[in-house]
């Protein structure tokens, strides 16, 4: 098998010739190159017990226990991303990047699909990087002076309608007490490119300024994000793996399954502290 990448539109890129149960250095090394430049890799065909998929995500690097979600029977380290035939909500349905609410945010996840509908339940991403590549050079010297705070509270507290709504899917909204503060262009932690880092899920607004003040900047970082051409859609079939970068990128889990499961195992890898953008 000859390992190959192919890039999408403007995020990540599809990875075929490997089996990830067998990966090489060489194909670490290749592998983590690929998801420095192209923010996730998406991979088809792979065929992971539980077991094979935390060895997977521990070559790469430290798991990171997300405090919400349920975990897989057995298996506490991985989470559980399901919607049942006779439930309407599902997990990840508007655009986030996961975990921003940390001060030390996670790198990202290792996806894998388990059960998927016969149609949709597609993922879209959009890439962070390219977005703030095509903003204006004015609007990039405002932002880069400006931090933002993050909180998990309004949406895994449990006052969420989004927790009461997920049923017994999501858990312990004690622990949804995280604030954070981050650059709103970060230096990207593996590419060194800049990156926006804000999102509709959980970023509340800039700091030093109001919640009314900030919202119709961020809608609008929020609408050039989700712009088409920053955005790519991935398919899943049994077996697919989506291995995306929290610090890259942005996703969606596409909501048009009703009546039908769809099952994922998810593995989150922690990150590390994140810095300003500085020309
Ligand atoms: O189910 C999906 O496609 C993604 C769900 C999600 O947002 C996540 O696992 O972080
Ligand atoms: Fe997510």
């Amino acid at each position: 098998m000859t390992l190959s990448i192919q890039r999408n539109g403007a995020v990540g890129a599809l990875v075929s010739g490997v089996d990830l149960r067998a990966l090489s250095q060489s194909d670490l090394h290749t592998l983590r190159d690929a998801f420095a430049e192209h923010g996730a890799l998406f991979f088809h065909g792979q065929q992971l017990t539980p077991e094979q998929h935390i060895v997977l995500a521990e070559s790469w690097g430290d798991i990171n226990v997300n405090r919400f979600f349920r975990a897989v029977p057995e298996h506490p380290r991985i989470a559980e991303v399901r919607k049942e035939p006779d439930q309407t909500v599902n997990i990840g349905g508007g655009w986030h990047t996961d975990h921003s609410y940390d001060q030390i945010p996670a790198l990202g996840s290792m996806l894998y699909a388990r059960e998927v509908p016969a149609f949709g339940g597609d993922t879209l991403f959009a890439s962070t990087c390219a977005a703030y590549d095509s903003l204006s050079d004015g609007l990039k010297r405002t932002l880069l002076g400006l931090r933002a705070v993050h909180s998990s509270r309004h949406v895994f507290g449990a006052q969420s309608a989004y927790v009461q709504s997920a049923g017994d899917r999501l858990g312990n909204a004690d622990a949804a007490s995280q604030d954070a503060v981050h650059p709103v262009v970060i230096r990207h932690p593996l590419s060194g490119r800049p990156s926006l880092y804000v999102n509709p899920a959980f970023t509340l607004q800039f700091e030093g300024w109001t919640p009314m003040e900030s919202a119709p900047l961020l809608e609008m970082l929020y609408r050039h994000i989700a712009r088409p051409e920053h955005t790519w859609r991935f398919h899943w079939q049994p077996g697919s793996l989506a291995f995306w970068d929290n610090r890259a990128t942005w996703h969606l889990a596409v909501n048009d399954y009703h009546g039908e499961r769809r099952l994922m195992h998810r593995i989150t890898l922690e990150g590390g502290p994140l810095e300003a953008y500085s020309h």
